[in-house]
Order: C-alpha cells, then sequence, then structure tokens
C-alpha cells in the first residue's frame, strides 16, 4: 500500500499517543448490540437478509418494551468481567436510535419505553468507571432519503440496474448526509466526555458507500471539534488519510489471522455466537476458553478485544452470555496483569509450543499463557535463562522453582505442579531483569 500523505488535522504523533494511552492499556471492552433486531431475534440483519420492508419491520417498533432494562445490571457484568470501557449501538443500520433525537421519530422515546435509553447507559456505565463508547451506523435502512444499494432491504433482485433506478428515485443522499451530521452532533454534545466513536461502515464501489456518501473528511473534523479526546475507528473510508482514522478493526477474525496486525493500533470485535444482535436459535457458542483466547491472542499481538453481547428485548443479557461473562470474569480477577498495559513480548522471547506471551515493559514482566499443560510438569523456556530473576504463577504469587539439573546457561527449566491449577489458561509471571 501506498503510504498515506494527506491529513485532516494537525495533531503530533506525540499528542496522537497520549490521546490512545488509557485505550492501548485497557486492552478488553464490552460491545453492545441492541435494536429493535432484538425482538426477531434472528440477526440484526434481519431487515437487509429478508427484504423487510419499513411498513413489515413496524411491529417491532410499536412492541419495544424492554421492561427489564436496567444498564446498572450490565456496567456491573461488564466491571466483574475485567472490562474497561463499553460500546453500545445508538443506532444500528435498522435506524432505531436509542436516543432522543430532534431529527426523527423513529426513535426509543415513542417506543413503549417512552424514554432515552442512551442517557441511563451512559450514567451507569460511568458510574462503574468503565469508558463510554457509542457506535453509530453510517448506514441506514429506514432513512427515506438513504438510496437503495446491493446491502439495502429493498436491493433489487439480480442486481437490475433500472429497478435500482426506479427504487431510488427522489431518495436524496444530500438530506441524508445532514441527518447523518446532525445525529452525530447529538450524540456528541448531549451526554458529556465520550471516549469512542465507533462508525460502522464503508463499501465503496458500484451499489456501494464511502467517504463522498458520508462526507466523512467534514465529519471527522465535526466530530474532532466536539470532542478532542475522542478515539475513532476507521470505517469512513479515509485510508488516503493519515489521521482518518485511530485504530483498525479486524471484525469476527481468527485467533490464527490477528498476527497480522501486529505493531499497528487495532481492535478486533468478536461476537459469542456468530451475530451481534440477540440470536435465540444460534447453537455456535463459544467456548471459556475460545474466548480468553481471543483475548490473550489479541494482547500478545498488540491489540484489544471487543466482546459483544446482544441483550434480549426484554433488555436483559440472556444467560449464556452471562454464564461467558462470568468464567471470564474469574480468569480476570486473577490474571489480569498479563493483559492491562500489556503488549507482544520482545523478539528475543519465542514462545514454547502451546503458549502466548504477553509483556509488560514498565513493570519488566513476561507473561507466559499455558494453552497446554505439561504432563511432565516442566517447562524449557529456551533463551530467556540470562533475563529471568524471578518466577511465580500470576493467581496465587506462588514461586515456581527453577530445574538446576536441567537448566543451561541461557535456558531456563521451570518445576511445574504436576496438578494443574484450577483455570483454564494459567499464566507464568517472570521477572526480568
Ligand atoms: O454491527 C456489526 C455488524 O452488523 C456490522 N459490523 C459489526 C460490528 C457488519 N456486519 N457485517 N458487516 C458489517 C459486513 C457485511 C457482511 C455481509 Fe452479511 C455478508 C453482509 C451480507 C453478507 C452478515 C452476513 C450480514 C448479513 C449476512
Amino acid at each position: 500500500a501506498v503510504q498515506a500523505q494527506k491529513k485532516i488535522g494537525n495533531e503530533t504523533d506525540e499528542q496522537k499517543a497520549k490521546r490512545m494511552e488509557w485505550w492501548k492499556d485497557a486492552r478488553f471492552g464490552m460491545f453492545i448490540h441492541w435494536g429493535l433486531y432484538a425482538l426477531p431475534a434472528r440477526h440484526e440483519w434481519v431487515k437487509s437478509n429478508e427484504h423487510i420492508t419499513n411498513e413489515g419491520y413496524q411491529k417491532y417498533f410499536d412492541q419495544f418494551n424492554p421492561t427489564q432494562f436496567n444498564p446498572k445490571l450490565w456496567a456491573k457484568k461488564a466491571k466483574a468481567a475485567g472490562m474497561k470501557y463499553v460500546v453500545l449501538t445508538t443506532k444500528h443500520h435498522e435506524g432505531f436510535t436509542l436516543f432522543d433525537s430532534k431529527f426523527t421519530d423513529y426513535k426509543a422515546t415513542n417506543t413503549l419505553a417512552k424514554r432515552d435509553l442512551v442517557k441511563e447507559f451512559v450514567d451507569a456505565f460511568r458510574a462503574e468507571g468503565l469508558k463510554i463508547g457509542f457506535y453509530y451506523s453510517l448506514i441506514d435502512w429506514h432513512h427515506p432519503d438513504f438510496t437503495v444499494d446491493a446491502y439495502h432491504p429493498l436491493k433489487p433482485a439480480n442486481n437490475d440496474e433500472n429497478q435500482y433506478l426506479a427504487l431510488n428515485k427522489g431518495r436524496n443522499m444530500a438530506n441524508y448526509r445532514k441527518y447523518l451530521s446532525n445525529q452525530v452532533n447529538e450524540i456528541l454534545t448531549k451526554y458529556g466526555k465520550i471516549d469512542i466513536l465507533w462508525l460502522d461502515f464503508s463499501y465503496p464501489g458500484k451499489h456501494g458507500k464511502g467517504k463522498d456518501d458520508w462526507a466523512s473528511v467534514d465529519l471527522l473534523k465535526q466530530i474532532r471539534k466536539l470532542q478532542p479526546g475522542i478515539i475513532v475507528d476507521n470505517r469512513l473510508d479515509l485510508d488516503d488519510y493519515a489521521d482518518g482514522a485511530d485504530f483498525e478493526t479486524p471484525e469476527q477474525v481468527s485467533t490464527d489471522a490477528l498476527a497480522k496486525f501486529k505493531g499497528k493500533t487495532w481492535e478486533t470485535c468478536q461476537t459469542f455466537s456468530g451475530s451481534w444482535g440477540y440470536y435465540r436459535d444460534e447453537n455456535t457458542w463459544k467456548t471459556n476458553k475460545q474466548l480468553l483466547n481471543l483475548l490473550i491472542t489479541s494482547v500478545a499481538n498488540g491489540g484489544n478485544l471487543l466482546l459483544n453481547v446482544g441483550p434480549t428485548a426484554k433488555g436483559e443479557f440472556d444467560n449464556r452470555a452471562n454464564t461467558a461473562l462470568d468464567s471470564l470474569g474469574i480468569w480476570m480477577h486473577a490474571n489480569s496483569s498479563s493483559i492491562y498495559g500489556c503488549t507482544f513480548a520482545p523478539d528475543k522471547y519465542k514462545p514454547t509450543p502451546g503458549t502466548q506471551l504477553t509483556y509488560n515493559k514498565t513493570g519488566k514482566k513476561l507473561y507466559v499463557h499455558l494453552f497446554e499443560y505439561p504432563k511432565d510438569g516442566k517447562i524449557v523456556l529456551d533463551g530467556y535463562g540470562d533475563d529471568v530473576i524471578y518466577a511465580q504463577f500470576l493467581h496465587d504469587n506462588s514461586e515456581l522453582l527453577v530445574d538446576k539439573d536441567k537448566s543451561t546457561s541461557g535456558s531456563l527449566v521451570l518445576k511445574l505442579p504436576i496438578q494443574k491449577p484450577n483455570f483454564q489458561i494459567p499464566v507464568i509471571e517472570l521477572s526480568l531483569k
């Protein structure tokens, strides 16, 4: 790729590093996808997937009545799981806003919920000390001026050009751009300091949309002016600009694919089960070990994990989500020092098979995550020997002795208990010289 030359603002590298500091240390956040799609409970793309018209979708607006919505419970769950920030869908592709907007009637205020749900969400998560992020969909399948494109619910069968023309007669993206700018203005002015803006997404090309459709440059200038400290994702289609984004957003990629982001500033967003919105019948839930693997692999490659929950139409996390979060919380309670403030290890330390490394530069600690527990109770760390001054388990600070007979200069052999500690992935903490 050609080096991006153009710039939108005039921030220095040092200023940017300072702005990003909390986010890089946090490493673990909660994504929340909640909207009318929680009612059909079969994917947040249901409107597009099933070609549902605004009229056909109206029943979900009429029935939306989240009697159990209590964001204080959500915030407590996120905090207990070890998450440091949260990102909520203030509006998803369906166009329904959880916040009270002057620019639409298609909002939570006009449902049986009768109130601004974003306001309560922000208050609850701030009270738990989490940083606040807003997801806002650039795409809008409800707005009458948003043109029909290849992802739109009304997309013509067989991509028929004449049908596209007919459908888009009377739709005017200039009006939609104004609406988009107005609503971004609302969410960035009505709720105090907002830490992250997660815009989603661009798909430039034929029957797609990109920076000209959103007026991305002007929109980003507006965002930075309203919230100078905010961190913005990379989905505005501004790759030509050196400062067109703050972080990359690999979505639902496998752990194997995360290594190629090493050295970049990035966050992978992941689901429990495949879809982002609550999907009742999805039976593809990741195991607790897979979730831990996602978190550790992210940090081991210098990135963040934004793990999604899709609350139900009633406004609650379902049992499967709660159980998974509880499990992560137990691990994080004991082992979070290998996550917060950590990144990939210096090249000279190679992970031995069945392990992954994270590194805390300030504390001079190396963390060895034991994905496979050695049956013989020994672990050989080649090339670490001369640098390590002490070794212990992270979860209980119990010493790990060096096997003097087996260790040679440069190579360290640690004696582990034959009985694996009661954690899916135990962690060894090595103090470096
Ligand atoms: O908000 C979440 C998703 O709804 C949104 N971004 C995350 C954070 C997103 N989902 N997919 N995409 C962005 C890219 C498009 C994927 C698609 Fe498909 C593949 C669209 C049509 C085929 C996935 C599968 C959605 C519908 C079927």
